[in-house]
């Protein structure tokens, strides 16, 4: 089954230089990038992105560091994308996603802030559609 999903290389991953080591990464496992491009997230975009955690205890300092600084926002494609780039990225904390995945190879330990964890996946097919939508309102289906 192809589907698309929406990959954020996040605000700590573009400003320690990872964006092309995920765009790498996505393209070696073999998945099309269907659009790529570089943006300040609002915050209205991330409430609507963010939706399911709006009300949590890690939802402010999750947007304030969303808003830090730019994100390099993707599109990738391919044979069951949604569940394979969730599985290239790894669990959600750095500390102890498995080593091979992106936020185990690469991310680090800031203590409590385990929301710097480089990247973001669309985690179903509905999310991705709405995801896409937001990110790159031309590519919506
Ligand atoms: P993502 O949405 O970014 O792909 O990551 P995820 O599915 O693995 O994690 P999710 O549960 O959806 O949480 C979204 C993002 O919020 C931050 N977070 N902080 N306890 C905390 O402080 C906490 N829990 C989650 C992370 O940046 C996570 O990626
Ligand atoms: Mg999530």
């Amino acid at each position: 089954m192809t589907q698309r999903t929406l990959i954020l290389v996040k605000p700590d991953g573009v400003k320690r230089g990872l964006a092309g080591e995920v765009l790498r990464r996505i393209e070696a496992k073999g998945y099309t990038l269907a659009g790529v491009e570089l943006k300040q997230a609002t915050e209205a975009l991330l409430e609507k992105h963010y939706e399911e955690h709006v009300g949590k205890p890690f939802y402010q300092p999750l947007v304030e560091f969303m808003l830090s600084g730019p994100v390099l926002a993707i599109v990738a494609e391919g044979e069951r994308v949604i569940e394979g780039f969730r599985s290239l990225a790894g669990t959600t904390d750095p500390t102890t996603a498995a080593p091979g995945t992106i936020r185990g190879d690469l991310g680090r330990d800031f203590g409590l802030k385990v929301q710097q964890n480089i990247v973001h996946g669309s985690d179903s097919v509905e999310s991705a559609e709405r995801e896409i939508a937001l990110w790159f309102p031309h590519l919506a289906s």
